[in-house]
C-alpha cells in the first residue's frame, strides 16, 4: 500500500485508505423525515427537491432563476470552418436583470455533415482561454473540437470568468452584480453557483438556435469546472448528460471520506466557490446533512459519467467511484440497473452502463483526448 501525507498549502492530506475514518452517510433513499424513498415519484415529489435544497442551503447556494431579458448577437459566423467540416458561431449571449447587462461569449462548432438539429458537447472552461480558440491556430486537448466536430456532434464552450472570475475577491463582478441579494446571504451564491447559472443560460440560448438540439444538451466540466458542471444538471433538468471530470472534493468524490482534499481545505483556498453556510463543515464533515452521491443521485434518471486520473489522488478516485454507485441506487427506481461492481475498475478501463458510467485514465490532473473519447462513446451509446 502506498502511504503518503502530502501537505498541500499547510494542509495534511491523506492519502491512506486505511486512515479513511468511519462514517456514516446520508441514505438516499430516505426522506428527511425518515420515509423510504420506494418508487420514482416518491423520488422526483418529495426526494430529489428536498436534495436540491440542502445542497443550495449548504454548498453551493441559491441559483437565482429569474431575468428581464436574453438576447444574442452572432459576432462572427464561418460556414467553412476546420476546413469545411463545421460552421462557427460565435455569439454574445446578453443577459438583463434590473437593467443590468452580463454577456456571454460562447463558441460554438455545428459540424455540417450531419442533419440539424444536433446534440451539443458543452465545456464550461475553466482553464486558458486558448483551450477554445475559434479561429483554431491553437488546438488542445482539453476542448477537442475537431475530434467532437468528427464525431458528428456540436461542440461548444464559454469560459467562466464571464459569469465570476475565479478570484478571492473578484468574483463579484459578473453575474453576482445581477443578483446582489445573493451577496449578504448565507445561502447566497458564489463562483461555482454563477458558473452553473451561466451553463443554464447558454442552454436558454441553444434552445434558440435551430442548429441544436436542446433535448440533447450534454455539459461538461473538469475539476472545478467539473464542480459546477454537476450542480448545473442537478438543478436544471433540461440538460441531457453530466460529464464530471476529475472533480474530487465538492465534485463528485465522498467528502466524509476525507480523502485527499477536504472541505476545510478547499473553503479556505478557494472561499469564493461555495455558499458562506459550506464554511460550517469545515472540519465537521459527521455533521452534513448530505454528501455528494446525493448531487448525483440529482441528476438520475439523466445519463452521467464521471472520471479519475490515477495519479490525481488528491481528488479521490475511490470516493468518487463509491459516490456514482450509491447514486446508481436511483437510476433503479427507473428501472435502469448499473450493477457497479463493488470495487473501482483498473486504470484505463471505462464503465459504461444505460444510466452511469466511469473511468480513472492514467496520468494527471487534466481533461485529456482519452477522456473526451470515453465521452463520445459514451454519448453515443446513450442516444442509440
Ligand atoms: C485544485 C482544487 C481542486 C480542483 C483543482 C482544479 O487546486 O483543490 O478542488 O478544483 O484545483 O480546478 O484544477
Amino acid at each position: 500500500i502506498l502511504i503518503k501525507a502530502q501537505a498541500q498549502n499547510g494542509f495534511q492530506a491523506n492519502y491512506d485508505e486505511a486512515k479513511v475514518p468511519a462514517y456514516t452517510l446520508p441514505d438516499i433513499l430516505k426522506t428527511t423525515t425518515n420515509q423510504p424513498v420506494q418508487n420514482k415519484k416518491t423520488w422526483e415529489k418529495v426526494r430529489r427537491p428536498e436534495i436540491i435544497r440542502l445542497f443550495e442551503e449548504n454548498v453551493y447556494g441559491q441559483t437565482p432563476k429569474s431575468y428581464d431579458r436574453l438576447t444574442y448577437t452572432v459576432k462572427n459566423e464561418n460556414a467553412q470552418a476546420m476546413g469545411g467540416k463545421a460552421t462557427l458561431k460565435e455569439v454574445a449571449i446578453e443577459v438583463v436583470k434590473n437593467n443590468k447587462p452580463l454577456t456571454i461569449n460562447l463558441v460554438l462548432f455545428v459540424p455540417n455533415q450531419k442533419k440539424s438539429p444536433v446534440p451539443v458537447f458543452l465545456l464550461i472552461n475553466n482553464r486558458g482561454k486558448d483551450n477554445m480558440d475559434p479561429t483554431r491556430a491553437q488546438k488542445s486537448d482539453f476542448w477537442p473540437a475537431e475530434m467532437v466536430i468528427d464525431s458528428g456532434y456540436a461542440v461548444a464552450a464559454f469560459h467562466v470568468s464571464d459569469l465570476a472570475p475565479d478570484d478571492t475577491t473578484k468574483y463579484v463582478n459578473g453575474v453576482l452584480q445581477l443578483y446582489p441579494e445573493q451577496l449578504t446571504a448565507n445561502d447566497g451564491m458564489k463562483a461555482i453557483g454563477a458558473w452553473a447559472w451561466g451553463a443554464s443560460r447558454v442552454l436558454d440560448y441553444f434552445e434558440k438556435d435551430k442548429a441544436i438540439d436542446a433535448k440533447k444538451v450534454m455539459v461538461v466540466g473538469h475539476s472545478r469546472g467539473g464542480k459546477a458542471s454537476l450542480w448545473a444538471a442537478a438543478e436544471d433538468q433540461r440538460f441531457a448528460m453530466c460529464f464530471t471530470n476529475c472533480s474530487g472534493n465538492t465534485g463528485a468524490a465522498l467528502s466524509h471520506r476525507r480523502f485527499g482534499e477536504t472541505i476545510r481545505r478547499i473553503n479556505t483556498v478557494f472561499p469564493h466557490w461555495f455558499a458562506k453556510n459550506y464554511k460550517k463543515y469545515n472540519d465537521n464533515e459527521a455533521a452534513l446533512p448530505l454528501d455528494q452521491h446525493m448531487l448525483l443521485a440529482a441528476i438520475a434518471p439523466r445519463p452521467l459519467y464521471a472520471t479519475n486520473a490515477s495519479k490525481d489522488l488528491w481528488a479521490d478516485p475511490t470516493g468518487t467511484y463509491l459516490s456514482v454507485k450509491l447514486a446508481s441506487k436511483v437510476y433503479e427506481l427507473y428501472g435502469i440497473k448499473a450493477n457497479l461492481p463493488a470495487n473501482p475498475p483498473g486504470i484505463n478501463q471505462p464503465i459504461m452502463t444505460s444510466s452511469v458510467g466511469y473511468h480513472n485514465r492514467e496520468g494527471e490532473h487534466n481533461l485529456t483526448a482519452y477522456d473526451w473519447s470515453n465521452f463520445i462513446k459514451f454519448a453515443t451509446d446513450q442516444f442509440k
